[in-house]
């Protein structure tokens, strides 16, 4: 019914997802066309190679209005609200991601995965897990490979990274099982406030079949019916059936109820925000009726350390800890590292922050600043609206470069300091990406 010839169909955006759905209708010999916004996009000479040129359009979005579409697939960076689209949505053209797409021809089990923060190291350390038992999972999305590559036979679990972009052009996501780890700010420029960026997030447990929250984000709370099975986690003691942690010497031991699953010491991801994931990821396990006390298990989680650029710590040197956490690109994440690796009795953390803010708001980084942070640099574009909001007596530095910060804070950090890159911006004002940025951080502090 999908090949139905009433439906004229364009997909909308020739990055890494566009060509994903040219790849994959093309493939089902569906036809289609294709628009992007920019003269040149990246995927254009790919998509010439499967798609006949004279169905092809770039430069402008606004030739959609004169093929008599029906049905867009529209990528993740292309806002729902640019005008084109919208004028087409009300005229009742359907708005569609790969997503959607996916979730047409899918036909093995899978785990949808969202929030503000830690998508890419839940996603990865699930589908890590689900390997070790001897699954056949693949892991994609946001994440990186787009949702649509993925699909193949004898696969177990599909295991996918979404988006708040993603979600919103996913009308019916049925998941086999949904997490929403958090929702904190971000995207801000995108959505017109944060009641809609949350409604865009719960969208992730649409139809699901059964659900794994956080007890300490009420904005994850998902509202299902009774019988869905749902998991919650905490980084708080547990009631019984949840995931949670239960303090013991040093460390502490995650548990299920009063059930000692591993102690801190057995796992390699530090910082109580990644105690956090280990413990959505094992109450996933759980409901996808994994064993969660396998050597495969065990091993995988004395393994992993985390991702690139996400609290990575990139050198000590004279017993000073330099960490890149350029990921942190909203202010959610920067919370969590500081709240992650902070001490209230030391207040030993240099923080560099700073860059393009996305019109959020810094607010929530007054306290966590003023318990944990001695000094902090401010760099970028939204550097003043930075440090509109740092508590008085906190130490404020402005640079206009990175070179200039990692110097004057490697003088300025004395034994056991923390300088910590954590910039809650995106990238996009000074560097081509998020990796680009840490790069550049790693490179300056390897050169000290
Ligand atoms: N663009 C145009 N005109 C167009 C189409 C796109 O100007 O007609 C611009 C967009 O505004 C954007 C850029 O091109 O600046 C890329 O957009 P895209 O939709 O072509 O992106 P893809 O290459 O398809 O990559 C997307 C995700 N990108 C975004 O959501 C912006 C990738 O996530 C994802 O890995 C990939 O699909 C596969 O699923 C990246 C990301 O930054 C890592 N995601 C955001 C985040 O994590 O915060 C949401
Ligand atoms: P995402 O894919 O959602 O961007 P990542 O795993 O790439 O998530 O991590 C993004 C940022 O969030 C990093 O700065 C990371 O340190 C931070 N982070 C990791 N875990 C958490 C958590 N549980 N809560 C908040 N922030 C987190």
């Amino acid at each position: 019914s999908l090949i139905g010839s009433d439906r004229v169909r364009a997909v909308v955006g020739l990055g890494a997802t566009g060509l994903s759905c040219v790849r994959f209708l093309a493939s089902k010999g569906i036809e289609f066309y294709v628009v992007d916004s920019r003269d040149n996009p990246p995927g254009l000479e790919q998509a010439k190679a499967l798609c006949p040129e004279r169905r092809i359009f770039t430069g402008d979005l606004s030739v959609l209005e004169t093929l008599g579409v029906s049905e867009l697939y529209v990528s993740p960076g292309v806002a729902l609200k640019t005008p084109v689209l919208a004028k087409l949505a009300e005229r009742g053209v359907a708005m569609r991601g790969d997503i959607d797409l996916f979730c047409d021809y899918v036909d093995a089990p899978f785990v949808a995965i969202t929030g503000s923060n830690a998508k890419s190291t839940v996603t990865t350390l699930v589908a890590l897990l689900l390997r070790a038992c001897g699954k056949n999972a693949k892991a994609g999305g946001n994440l990186g490979l787009p949702a649509l590559d993925l699909l193949s036979p004898d696969t177990d679990f599909y295991v996918l990274e979404l988006s708040s972009f993603q979600l919103e052009t996913t009308h019916a996501l049925k998941a086999d099982l949904a997490c929403l780890l958090n929702v904190s700010e971000d995207h801000m420029d995108r959505y017109d406030d944060f009641y809609e960026y949350q409604r865009v997030k719960q969208k992730v447990y649409r139809g699901c079949k059964a659900a794994v929250c956080n007890k300490q984000d009420i904005l994850t709370a998902p509202l299902l019916a009774e019988s869905t099975p749902v998991r919650a986690f905490t980084t708080k003691s547990p009631d019984l059936k949840e995931f949670g942690m239960l303090k013991n010497g040093d460390g502490a031991w995650l548990c299920r109820g009063v059930e000692r699953l591993y102690h801190t010491s057995q796992i390699a991801l530090k910082g109580s925000h990644n105690h956090a994931n280990v413990l959505a990821s094992l109450a996933m396990l759980e409901l996808l009726g994994i064993d969660l006390m396998s050597d495969g298990i065990a091993k995988v989680l004395g393994e992993f350390c985390g991702l690139a650029h996400r609290c990575e710590t990139v050198r000590t040197l004279r017993n000073v800890t330099f960490i890149n956490d350029s990921k942190g690109t909203n202010v959610g994440a920067t919370l969590a590292a500081l709240q992650g690796l902070g001490s209230l009795a030391k207040k030993n953390i240099l923080l560099i922050a700073g860059g393009e803010g996305k019109g959020a708001d810094f607010s929530a980084l007054t306290k966590p600043v003023s318990d944990f942070v001695r000094i902090v640099y401010l760099f970028g574009k939204d550097a003043d609206r930075i440090a509109e909001i740092l508590p008085v007596n906190t130490q404020v530095k402005r640079f206009s470069s990175l070179d200039d910060i990692v110097l004057s804070a490697s003088q300025e950090a004395k034994e056991n300091d923390i300088v910590l890159f954590s910039p809650a911006c995106a990238s996009l004002d000074m560097y081509k990406n998020y990796e680009v940025r840490g790069e550049h951080f790693a490179r300056l502090v390897s050169e000290l």
